[in-house]
């Protein structure tokens, strides 16, 4: 034993008999909207977390109310790919179980429910599991949903990638039966439980993994802490070029922290993937800073160690020889909109939503067009990284019945700027307790700014990934776009610029604080230099920094803040 004072959460963890807590007592005392306290940090585990509405919240304090409680409810969605007949059942229970009714896409491949009262969260996950659907560790620190290149067009090897994401996430998932026993009225165990991987204080905090097909990086692979980039020899899959230590999240004006891009780690074959996966999970479990929790994630435990003893240490717990690299090229990173057509033949039509709401506003019956197209589809449904939604495994005989749909609902998004489809935002405000400035609520209308100012200088047509997060947390990965806003306060950004268009660089601030006039005279500049000088081709983020307009951030522990 030491004496060191570890953080708090560890000892919630150490004291929950497996992330039961309290929840369940908490549930049953109606004298308020919240969960006890302590239970807050193990409901993450079960897949939820304690809001209020932040619009709300000095009317309801003036009145000496406490804040409206309500909880932010996030699936497990390997790939996220789900059945037309889930669809239906995921936007019945958002209608007849949360206080807006709409669907929320995430940047990782999956959806959320706000504005659940504490009362319908039990219904709630109950109706999920009819659906086959959980939220089994898709928060916590365990290792959350695991993402997966969501584009069927190689058809076989993406199947195969499909195939791998939903197996590490079951491979992956706490033992403990809490989940059961508190929502699915599950038989209690009573003893001799275990959780023979993650041990009784799980992980030192969240932990992400992403499954790639080059050459599209959509699922930002170099941004999680654990990558699988599928290598495949005639069209077949044969292993994964691994990666770990990726993370975004910072902390304003911290230089102990910073976003860090994944190492290779090397090429395994695929039959020892999963082994990998648990030596990375096991070796962060044990080496990862339980007293910071700032400083916890493995980014930082890799970057301490250096890579090429995390590396050894992994070998020798999996028993697996980890190969050098195998030869691979990323070329894209958003999603690929409109109609694409795969080597099976069949069609898939990815659609865009903005912020990933699905939510009816005039002019686009977005909840109600989904509603529409799972009612007559016969394939299923793909959320990508970039809050997007695929309708996918379309015969040729039915696609025009879903363009018609999609048409008729206004989102078949015909009209798109090259920047808009490269665009994403978080949520932010009035959900989220750490947004310190609006993103989804306001990126549209700033998107159409910036759009302007491309087309004043001639290079609208360039496909330029901008995203913009509420706060330094970095939930759309602002520090792997080429333009980057992160808030500050209200109206306020820092402004990042810098990053390679496929996610292999990180951006660096060049605006610190500034409001919505400042950020884009700041743009209008650059954006007048890149349609003058740049070279055939070349990409906003290259452009800056061949012209030395912004430093490469090369190794972001020692250049992000530099
Ligand atoms: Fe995130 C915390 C939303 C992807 C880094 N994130 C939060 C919370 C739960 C706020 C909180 O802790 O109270 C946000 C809830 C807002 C709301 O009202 O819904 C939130 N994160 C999101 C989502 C919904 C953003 C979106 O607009 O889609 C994404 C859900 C993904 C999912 O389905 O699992 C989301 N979050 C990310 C990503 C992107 C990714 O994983 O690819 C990141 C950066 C990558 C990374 O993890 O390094 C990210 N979220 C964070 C962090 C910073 C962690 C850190 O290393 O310091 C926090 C804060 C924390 O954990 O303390 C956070
Ligand atoms: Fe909230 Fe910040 Fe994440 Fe945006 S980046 S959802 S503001 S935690």
């Amino acid at each position: 034993m030491t004496d060191v004072k570890l953080h708090a959460n560890e000892y919630i963890k150490a004291d929950s008999n497996l992330l039961r807590g309290t929840i369940e007592e908490g549930l049953q005392n109606h004298i308020t909207g919240a969960l006890y306290v302590d239970d807050t940090q193990l409901s993450k585990f079960h897949g939820f977390y304690q809001q209020d509405d932040r619009d709300l919240r000095a009317e309801r304090q003036a009145q000496k109310l406490e804040p409206l409680h309500s909880f932010m409810l996030r699936a497990r969605v390997p790939g996220g790919v789900c059945s037309p007949e889930q669809w239906l059942d995921i936007d019945k229970i958002a209608s007849e179980l949360t206080m807006n009714g709409n669907i929320r896409l995430t940047t990782r491949q999956t959806f959320q429910y706000h504005g659940i009262l504490k009362r319908n969260l039990k219904p709630l996950i109950q109706a999920l599991d009819l659906s086959s659907l959980d939220s089994i560790a898709a928060c916590g620190d365990v290792n959350r949903n695991v993402m997966c290149n969501p584009n069927p067009v190689e058809s076989e090897l993406h199947t195969e990638a499909y195939e791998w994401s939903k197996l590490l996430s079951e491979q992956l998932l706490p033992r403990t039966n809490a989940y059961a026993e508190i929502w699915l009225d599950g038989e209690k165990v009573t003893g001799g439980e275990s959780e023979p991987m993650y041990g009784e204080t799980y992980l030192p905090r969240k932990f992400k993994i992403a499954v790639a097909v080059p050459p599209h990086n959509d699922v930002d692979i170099y941004t999680n802490c654990l990558g699988f980039i599928a290598v495949a020899e005639n069209g077949k899959l044969i292993g994964f070029n691994v990666t770990v230590g990726g993370g975004m999240g910072a902390t304003h004006g911290d230089t102990d922290t910073f976003p860090r891009l994944a190492d290779h780690l090397g090429f395994v074959a695929k039959e020892d993937a999963i082994e990998v996966a648990k030596a990375v999970i096991t070796t962060q479990r044990d080496w990862g800073n339980r007293v910071e929790r700032k400083l916890a994630r493995i980014k930082y435990t890799v970057q301490k160690h250096g890579i090429d003893k995390f590396r050894a240490e992994v070998a020798e717990r999996s028993g697996v020889t980890i190969g050098e690299v195998k030869p691979f090229e990323f070329t894209t990173r958003g999603d690929r909109f409109g109609w694409v057509k795969g080597t099976d033949d069949k069609w898939h039509l990815t659609l865009y939503i903005e912020c990933g709401r699905i939510k009816d506003v005039p002019g686009k019956e977005i909840q109600t067009g989904f509603r529409e197209l799972a009612k007559v589809h016969k394939g299923d449904f793909r959320m990508t990284s970039n809050q997007n939604m695929i309708v996918a495994n379309v015969a040729e005989a039915d696609k025009e019945q879903i363009e018609a749909i999609a048409r008729q609902y206004g989102i078949l998004g015909e009209r798109l700027t090259p920047l808009r489809k490269h665009s994403i935002a978080c949520v932010s405000l009035p959900t989220c307790a750490l947004g310190m400035a609006e993103a989804e609520r306001y990126f549209p209308e700033f998107t159409d700014k910036v759009d302007e100012l491309l087309t004043k200088h001639g290079v609208g047509e360039q496909p330029i990934v901008m995203r913009m997060t509420g706060c330094p947390n970095g939930c759309a990965r602002p520090y792997a776009a080429e333009i980057g806003l992160v808030g500050k306060g209200p109206g306020r950004y820092n402004l990042y610029l810098g990053a390679a268009f496929d996610g292999t660089r990180i951006s660096k601030m060049v605006l610190e604080n500034g409001n919505e006039t400042e950020i884009l005279a700041d743009l209008d500049g650059r954006f007048e230099r890149f349609s003058k000088t740049r070279q055939e081709n070349e990409n906003f983020g290259d452009f800056l920094v061949r012209t030395g307009e912004v430093k490469a951030v090369n190794a972001s522990a020692r250049d992000f803040h530099g």
